[in-house]
């Protein structure tokens, strides 16, 4: 059973289309089977008055405001947890229940000062008390009373009314428990777990008890009072959580989960909540700018389009159209990314057009569509709680996706979900799994192996799935044959007895919902890891079903939709390969379009690496601070003529190596569309005015055709215009309108205006046909390995609080909770190095080294390391290597050998 936050909106089609009849006050009224009473007059606009309620959470019925009368039955009755039925004729007011609730709030009043009454006009229960005519009566807290621990969060328990809603929501939705009730004296009290202060209790700042607590015991500790709140979807990670923005004097001062949304329900996380901040930073970019020598110098649009514009078409006059190299940004919307490979392929003439998916998740896409022919998750994440068993392989979504992360933990915590982990570190959700296999970084190959190995010499695979969808499970049977647990432990490091549990779980105890991160993809046998996976799904049966699928956690905002616009090499929008669709869009777009393979990304890199890729547009993508082996992406970055960087700050890889910066609009300043990692396209709003002259990625790249003489095919009177174009070269997408986006997100393939979206693909069949083929994979290991100069392997990745390189989470409150990347070493490893928490230590690797503060992480093995790239003044990326992917070209962000080094310049602070 899904827990209470979820259940209500992933109930099956047909219970929730049931639907009973009753009265309420007189009304007669429609509601859903299994509504209760307060949710049944809620559609009906009556407000029962609940302060310990929230829809997220089991209702307590413990404040006992909502009691009603209910005809024929003795008594009265909580409508919190009192399901209506057909024929029920209920009141909610009379003057008997009136006396009794304003003596209620008269009780509740005596708690609240007519200061925080006054401040936070909009919390439930004061305005319950408005509405009541109920006057505060209570004390404000002395100034050391407030527990300021936590920057985002401000709690004043003075203003407690012991409702335990944060109690409640904390456990239920965030899955953290970070508030405790307590007995003291005569009354409960509501605590932080462990100590007296937030910040030791393990608080995450998702800001879930803030949005539920109905006084000003819990408030946002920054932004301000919204005059307004406009619904978007968030900018950062590819979960795609809409939230409501509040708004004030045209900027956004404040953030809040909407409700009942389809993907997030309700829920936020730290950045969605609290790092909008950097739209308004003193540093935005404003004007554009061109470097002179060593300065950057404003200009006017128009001078800094003209430049670009002739400096592009002088260098493909010289070198031809495949010397230039277009990025485009995948905290972009589609909108922009469509046009960015419009750009590349008719105005430039090249097919050399990529985006930051190819380092995390083109592994992902290409193993996808060879084995299973569509590269996006097969399921949705409404698919979570509908599974018994939950992989999570190389992903940490409590930190990287930390709504679906909670999602996950929920459904193994209440819903009865086993989970199988697989991460060589003990991640949160590690510490809550079933079964945790902490393998080697860089040997998942091996591991599947075994996994399938188990499975079939166990007879546990699916024949009927197998027989019915599957092709050449014979030579996929025999190349894991001898594939042994025991064989596999021994490359792995881990105990073989798990391999056999894990693989027991995954195929005998289905639906079985596999989610995967980096720590599959960022590997030399990064697509092979997922394909991998997709083997597994496939013999177990576990494909085009409800709770099963492979779904990889995308990482940008709109990384899945960047890439599926055609800013890949390889493919046009709606992911149409080149090869065979080239005719049909130089039909659609009037052009001749080239043939050319085109380069990626890291191939771009050795292009210019080698004198032959000599201008490069970028479009929000910090390349020079993210790519691996920082000091070969600077050496292939400095010899390119010229550089457009369309940012919304001056990057590393402007400041460093640019000639021309265009000041861009941020996702809050414009309209658009995000499409997500379960393949939903959600809509983008304008909620203010982007600062100074900064444009819309859409628009600066319309500016910049019609400046190299394209005026026709980059006129468009909006997002919306360029979206109705992608539906007709897209016919997948063909009935996702953004009328029908208004309401709800849809996911693709949509291909009318009636069609309700696909949440589960490949049920019946594969796009190719009816069977998918299995990969027989072989575990070749990394070329690099750890010896006695570089003994230690080190991994890096991410935390909750920053994101990526930090450039828009540095500039809000989320920096004081992490200020700085840091190096999390095993107990062991520091006792041998004689190193002590907080002291800074050295990583040296064969490409370079990092200066970094150390943390003693228990979760991290001997001989293994840890670290994140958000702060780009510690330079993570000096330390990994060239290694890529064999079939993509992603780098091996996840495994380098390093040597670790106490740092002699620093004394050695006592960890006692
Ligand atoms: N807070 C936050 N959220 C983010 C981001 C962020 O920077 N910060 N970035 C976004 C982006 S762009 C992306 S792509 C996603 C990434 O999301 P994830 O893929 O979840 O993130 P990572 O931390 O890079 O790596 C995931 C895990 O892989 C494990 N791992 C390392 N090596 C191996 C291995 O060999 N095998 C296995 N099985 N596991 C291994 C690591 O220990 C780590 O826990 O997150 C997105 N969300
Ligand atoms: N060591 C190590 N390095 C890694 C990784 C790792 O795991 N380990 N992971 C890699 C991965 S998966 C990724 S995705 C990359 C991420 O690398 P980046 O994509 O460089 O990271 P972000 O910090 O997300 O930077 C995005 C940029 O887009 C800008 N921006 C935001 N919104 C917009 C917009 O609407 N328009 C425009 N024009 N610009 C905008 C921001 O200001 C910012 O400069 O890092 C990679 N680097
Ligand atoms: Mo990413």
């Amino acid at each position: 059973m899904a827990a209470t936050w979820l259940r209500s909106i992933i109930v099956p089609v047909s219970e929730a289309a049931l639907v009973i009849e009753c009265r309420i006050d007189g009304e007669r009224v429609s509601a859903e089977c299994g509504a209760t009473i307060l949710e049944a007059a809620a559609c009906a606009g009556i407000e029962i008055p609940a302060i310990c309620h929230d829809s997220r959470c089991a209702s307590t019925g413990s404040c006992r405001m909502c009691l009603v009368e209910i005809q024929g039955k003795e008594g009265l009755f909580t409508a919190c947890q009192t399901t209506v039925e057909d024929g029920m004729w209920v009141a909610t007011r009379n003057s008997e229940l009136d006396k009794y609730r304003e003596t209620e709030l008269k009780w509740y009043a005596a708690h609240i000062s007519p200061a925080a009454f006054a401040a936070y006009p909009d919390k439930p229960l004061h305005r319950m008390m408005r509405t009541h005519g109920v006057v505060p009566a209570g004390k404000a807290a002395k100034p050391d009373e407030v527990d300021c621990s936590m920057p985002q969060l401000r709690v004043d328990m003075s203003q407690c009314i012991d409702c335990l809603r944060c109690v409640n929501i904390c456990e239920q939705v965030q899955g953290e428990s970070v508030w405790h009730e307590i007995s003291r004296g005569d009354r409960s009290h509501v605590v932080p777990k462990r100590g007296a202060l937030l910040s030791e209790g393990g608080c995450v700042a998702c800001g879930a008890c803030v949005d539920s607590c109905p006084t000003s015991a819990l408030t946002d500790a920054t932004g301000g009072q919204a005059e307004s709140w406009e619904r978007t979807t968030c900018a950062y990670c590819g979960v795609g959580c809409e939230l409501e923005y509040g708004l004030s004097s045209g900027d956004i001062v404040a953030s809040r989960p909407a409700a009942g949304r389809p993907v997030a329900k309700g829920h936020g996380c730290a950045k969605g909540r609290y790092s909008f901040g950097f739209t308004h930073s003193e540093d935005r970019i404003l004007q554009p700018q061109v470097r002179v020598g060593n300065d950057w110098q404003p200009t006017s649009w128009d001078k800094a389009l003209s430049s670009a514009a002739s400096r592009l078409k002088a260098i493909s006059k010289k070198h031809g159209p495949d010397a230039i190299g277009i990025l485009a940004s995948s905290r972009s919307t589609n909108e922009d990314s469509y046009l960015a490979q419009k750009f590349a392929r008719m105005v430039i003439g090249t097919n050399n057009v990529d985006c930051c998916a190819r380092v995390c998740h083109t592994p992902t896409a290409a193993a996808m569509k060879a084995i299973l022919g569509a590269g996006a998750a097969t399921n949705s994440f409404d698919d979570i709680e509908r599974a018994s068993t939950i992989l999570v392989a190389g992903a940490n979504p409590l930190e990287c996706h930390p709504v679906i992360g909670a999602r996950i933990r929920q459904q193994v915590l209440h819903g009865g979900s086993k989970l199988i982990v697989i991460d060589p570190r003990r991640t949160g959700l590690a510490e809550i799994a079933t079964v945790h296999l902490a393998l080697k970084p860089g040997t998942d190959i091996a591991l599947q192996n075994a996994i399938a190995q188990v499975i079939i010499a166990q007879n546990l695979h699916d024949p009927d799935f197998i027989a019915a969808r599957v092709e050449d499970f014979d030579a996929y049977a025999e190349n894991v044959s001898d594939w042994t647990p025991e064989r596999a432990a021994e490359i792995c490091e881990v105990p073989a007895e798990d391999i056999r549990t894990a693989a027991r779980i995954y195929a005998s105890e289905g639906p079985a919902y596999c989610a995967h991160g980096l720590g599959i993809t960022e590997h030399v046998q990064g697509t092979e890891g997922v394909m991998g996976l997709v083997n597994l799904a496939l013999i177990t049966g576990n494909i085009g079903k409800p709770g099963t699928g492979i779904n990889p956690l995308r990482g940008q905002n709109n990384v899945q939709g960047t890439a599926h616009m055609g800013c890949d090499p390889g493919i046009y929008a709606g992911a149409q390969p080149v090869k065979e669709a080239r005719q049909a869009f130089e039909q659609a777009w009037d052009a001749k379009l080239p043939k050319k393979q085109g380069l990626h990304l890291m191939q771009m890199m050795d292009a210019a690496a080698a004198g032959k890729l000599k201008a490069l547009v970028v479009i929000g993508y910090d390349i020079a601070a993210t790519l691996a082996n920082e000091s070969e992406t600077a050496r292939a970055l400095s010899k390119i003529d010229l550089i457009i960087v369309v940012d919304l700050f001056k990057t590393e890889t402007a400041e460093r190596f640019g000639h021309i910066l265009l000041p861009a609009a941020s996702s809050f300043e414009k309209d658009g569309s995000f499409m997500n990692a379960e393949r939903r396209i959600q809509r983008v709003r304008k909620l203010v005015d982007p600062p100074g002259t900064a444009r819309a990625d859409w628009q600066i790249i319309c500016d910049l055709a019609k400046h190299m003489g394209h005026q026709q095919s980059f006129t468009y009177a909006s997002p919306e215009a360029v979206w109705d174009e992608i539906r007709v070269v897209w016919p997948a997408a063909a009935g996702i309108s953004y009328d029908r986006l208004e309401s709800s997100g849809l996911q693709w393939p949509c291909p009318d205006v009636d069609h309700p979206g696909t949440t589960i693909l490949h049920q019946k069949a594969f796009p190719h046909g009816p069977r998918a083929r299995l990969r027989p994979l072989h575990f070749r290991p990394s070329p690099e390995l750890a010896d006695k100069d570089f003994p230690i392997l080190l991994s890096t990745g991410r935390n909750l609080y920053q994101f990526n390189v930090g450039t828009m989470t540095r500039r809000s409150s989320l920096l004081q909770l992490r200020a700085t990347d840091r190096l999390d070493i095993s107990p062991q490893d520091a006792a041998d190095l004689g190193i002590s928490e907080g002291e800074t230590a050295t990583i040296k690797s064969r490409y370079g080294s990092a200066t970094l503060p150390v943390h003693i992480e228990n979760g991290i093995r001997k001989g293994r390391a840890f670290t994140t790239f958000h702060d780009p003044a510690r330079h993570s990326n000096r330390v990994t290597g060239p290694h890529r992917d064999r079939m993509v070209g992603a780098p091996e962000y996840k495994l380098t050998a390093v040597r670790i080094d106490r740092n002699q310049a620093q004394p050695a602070i006592d960890a006692s």
